[in-house]
């Protein structure tokens, strides 16, 4: 397969002003026709080559004349047509046919539960009609379609519906026209028989904007927490950034069978139903968060994104970048802001960190690609979110708005570059970010070096800073990185200290640009605890040289919270990690006393936000240690996480079981703090069945049955899942035949089993794939068994007999023909082989090899097989 590179940008040759589609929607047949005005862009061009694939040609007319098939050539992915270099602008007219019934890549127009949907970015459109399927060529559009009345009463396309009619035929007919030029990867058609929940925003500027969510029949109760989400996010864009919605309607809509999250077609989002539908009793409050999040991202799109979009697929961080760290702000606004900023940093370091340092690591801009769809990544979302958390950070909220602000007019209704942007925000600031630029080309995370020196004498306080990138090593050039600080007293106030303009200060913004650099502080009479990096100021590993004691200070006394809770994080880590190190010499663990009273003065502390508590307790990850060791020993990393949950449990399970019986009986009103108290309930009751002890796992039980929410239901049926014996079989059929209709919370139970430590976990989830409910074909089924098994059970999954790399293989090789973009994800876990001993290291090459001998191999799958092993 060719490799793609940013340096062949070229501009296109031909641009199409507007398309009017006709597509008549057929159970086996689906056809497609396009009439385009085209207007030729280069003077040198002889020859039009629109991209196509699987698609079936019926004619092309070109100004009124019928094309015969001498006069253009078809290949598999192009469309090549001679034009003459006289004509300056034409139309054409082609005709196709697609079978979307059979399209079960998810890609272009397909089938879901017997509704037509679309996905177009990156490159669908081009399985729909042929086109210049590429961002930069944007073009107005209308969408006629034709379909059965009964199977598809609902019929959608962008924009504002102008027309609709019955025909003499029993199907009807509706046309939707778009204003805004787009490019094809926002075109979206939706058809079928769909509820509709109706709302209303009013912007500032006084306009009605008609608010549609199309669910499948049933479901319209559930739309409720969407919906406000919606709306709140279309007053926080007002408000923070000045943007008004554009349109006179704005639609979501909600299919079950979604390669993504969900999309921001203009007018017209497609949406996963996960990030949809939501009732107290069918959803958890992280998958309420979840809606909460996505439905603003998707919506903020319209401006980062659609009305301004990206030149090329290289730029995707232009928009995803910018539109994550929007929807961080909002979720930041809508919510506790520590306890959000900790969840995306988590996210950050589970997923993002551990890419960058391996075999599929790029810049948040890549420079080359095989196929795209393999660049919708951490790197590009999350760290690319911190590159403009950081350019916000240097600039201040003012400035970054002056920045944003310029940016939108500037370049309203254009396709650009992350050049653009980043000028945009010198512009708006008057602040030089040539040196911020590398973070937009260097790949690899930034290691921070601390070196501290107090002088008592004449009262400075020193602080030197050393930058390194280990996965560039020489080849790196320094960064700049804005490092928000302060310094704390003994009680973990901040001290105040003067800065270079002479202004007094607490905290400060210090900009590291050099290799290595000193900041002075004067007048700093005892000897301070710095904290650095307050809110997780770049996305850098940190290394300091602090002892378990100072950790526990900052960990009971950081008055910025996210440092407070990456504190315990580091302390929990320190004393894990060498047990995991004794446990090989086979030594008896015990934790520190010192450690046991930074977790009772969490527990004693009842000023904290019950949320922020349940995070602060809770231990790292087996993942998050597994990133600190040089060589994996996921078994003992088990052993030693669980031994501690259980040592914790019972040297605490009477203040456990006092929290968990105060929080359960505790009658809140509004959303926000029960949803806090839960997640600390959760918490105790996940260490008091840590314990092992019989009588919490029949609390658990009981809890399941008291249940009135999923988020209690799913805590019970977590912990049980770790436990073995009647009550655990009873209560997981009863929980599949309450729930045996509902696609979404099935998803739930499949999770929960392919994540549990028990010993048969991985004969349990190869007979999972024979349920009756389990589907290849359903990406959410698929991540909820496969996914979830390969990346949340690490002991299973790397069992050294290889069968769970084996089962990971089986579910690659059959997505492969079916799904290659979910296939390709699946891939990443084995990419990790050099993390490994040298037995798992063979195990997981050897499958890599083998993926690569996999017939009719995707461009998708080769790609990420490809790079994983080399
Ligand atoms: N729909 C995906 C997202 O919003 C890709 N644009 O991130
Ligand atoms: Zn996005």
């Amino acid at each position: 397969p060719a490799t793609i590179y940013l340096k062949d940008y070229k501009q296109p040759d031909f641009s199409i002003h507007s398309i009017d589609l006709v597509v008549e929607l057929g159970e086996e047949v689906t056809t497609v026709s396009s009439s385009m005005t085209i207007k030729r862009m280069n003077h040198q061009a002889s020859t039009l080559s629109l991209n196509g694939e699987n698609l079936e040609l019926i004619s092309i007319r070109r100004n009124g004349l019928v094309l015969n098939d001498t006069s253009y050539e078809c290949t598999d992915e192009y469309l090549h047509i001679p034009i003459p270099k006289s004509e300056e602008e034409f139309t054409l007219a082609i005709v196709t046919r697609i079978k979307p019934q059979e399209n079960t890549a998810l890609e272009g127009l397909y089938k879901s539960s017997g509704n037509f949907c679309t996905q177009c970015e990156a490159e669908g459109f081009r399985k729909i009609t042929y086109f210049l399927d590429r961002p930069d060529v944007m073009s107005v559009f209308s969408t006629t379609i034709i379909g059965d009345a009964d199977l598809y009463p609902v019929m959608l396309s962008n924009g504002n519906k102008v027309e609709e009619k019955q025909l003499d035929d029993g199907r009807s007919y509706v046309k939707w026209e778009d204003p805004h030029p787009k490019p094809a990867y926002l075109f979206a058609l939706v058809a079928g028989d769909l509820a509709c929940v109706e709302d209303h925003f009013t912007t500032a500027s006084g306009r009605d904007v008609l608010l549609q969510i199309f669910v499948e029949k049933g479901n319209e109760d559930r739309c409720n927490h969407a919906m406000t989400s919606l709306k709140k996010s279309m007053k926080w864009d007002e408000e923070e950034f000045g943007r008004e919605y554009d349109l006179d309607v704005f639609m979501i809509v909600a299919v079950s069978d979604f390669n993504m999250g969900a999309m921001e077609n203009k007018g017209l989002n497609v949406f996963n139903s996960k990030y949809v539908l939501a009732s107290p009793q069918s959803a958890t409050d992280t998958d309420y968060d979840g809606i909460e999040s996505v439905i603003a991202h998707e919506y903020f799109h319209n401006w980062t994104g659609n009305r301004i979009t990206c030149r090329d697929w290289f730029q995707l961080t232009l928009k995803e970048g910018l539109t994550v760290f929007r929807d961080q702000q909002f979720s930041a606004d809508m919510n506790s802001a520590a306890v959000f900023r900790i969840g995306d940093v988590q996210r950050l370091r589970a997923a993002q960190f551990p890419e960058d340092a391996g075999p599929l690591s790029h810049p948040i801009q890549p420079q080359s690609y095989v196929e795209i769809n393999n660049f919708y990544t951490a790197t590009v979302y999350e760290k690319g979110a911190e590159v403009i958390r950081m350019i916000h950070t240097i600039l201040g909220k003012e400035k970054f708005r002056n920045g944003m602000d310029i940016y939108f007019d500037r370049h309203d209704g254009q396709a650009v570059t992350t050049e653009e942007f980043v000028k945009a925000m010198e512009d708006g600031s008057g602040i030089d970010l040539t040196q911020f630029r590398r973070w937009y080309v260097q790949a690899g995370t930034p290691v921070i070096k601390v070196t501290e020196g107090y002088n008592p004498e004449s009262q400075q306080y020193s602080l030197t800073l050393e930058q390194e990138n280990p996965k560039l090593a020489e080849n790196f050039l320094p960064y700049h990185i804005p490092v928000d600080m302060s310094l704390l007293d003994g009680n973990g106030k901040a001290i105040g200290f003067t800065t270079d303009t002479g202004a007094k200060s607490t905290g400060k913004v210090l900009n590291l640009t050099q290799k290595k650099q000193t900041f002075v502080f004067n007048d700093i009479n005892s000897e301070p605890t710095i904290s650095l990096f307050r809110g997780f100021s770049a996305p850098v590993k940190l290394e300091q040289n602090l002892d378990n004691e100072q950790l526990a200070f900052l960990f009971s006394r950081e008055t910025d919270l996210f440092n407070r809770w990456d504190a315990g994080q580091r302390l929990s880590s320190n004393i894990l990690l060498s047990q995991v190190n004794r446990h090989d010499v086979g030594s008896l663990q015990i934790l520190p006393q010192m450690y046991l009273s930074s977790i009772r003065n969490i527990l004693n502390d009842r000023e904290l936000d019950p949320a922020f508590a349940a995070i602060a307790l809770s231990l790292p990850s087996e993942q998050d240690l597994a990133q600190k060791m040089p060589v994996v020993n996921v078994d003992a990393i088990h052993i030693v996480r669980n031994n501690a949950l259980k040592e914790i449990g019972l040297k605490f399970e009477s203040d456990f079981l006092q929290i968990y019986k105060d929080l359960r009986d505790l009658k809140v009103e509004g959303n926000q703090p029960i949803a806090s108290n839960r997640k600390f309930k959760n918490t105790a009751l996940r260490f008091l069945t840590a314990t092992a002890k019989e009588d919490y796992f029949a609390l658990a039980a009981e809890q399941y049955h008291a249940a009135e929410n999923m988020t209690d239901a799913m805590a019970s049926l977590f912990n049980l899942g770790e436990s073995e014996g009647q009550i655990r079989d009873e209560i997981f059929a009863d929980f599949y035949q309450k729930w045996e209709a509902d696609p979404l919370v099935i998803d739930k139970w499949f999770t929960v089993q392919a994540m549990s430590s028990r010993p048969t976990a991985l004969e349990d989830v190869t007979n999972l794939l024979s349920h009756p409910a389990f589907t290849m074909l359903n990406p959410n089924r698929v991540r909820s068994l496969i996914a979830a098994f390969v990346s949340g059970n690490p002991v299973h999954f790397h069992e050294k007999s290889g069968k769970g790399y084996q089962f990971l293989f089986n579910a690659i090789e059959q997505l492969n023909g079916t799904n290659p973009q979910i296939a390709a994800r699946l891939v990443t876990p084995l990419g990790q082989w050099r993390r490994y001993d040298a037995v798992r290291q063979k195990l997981m090459t050897d499958k890599l090899e083998e993926i690569l001998d996999i017939s009719d191999l995707s461009n998708d799958v080769y790609e990420m097989a490809n790079k994983s092993l080399h």
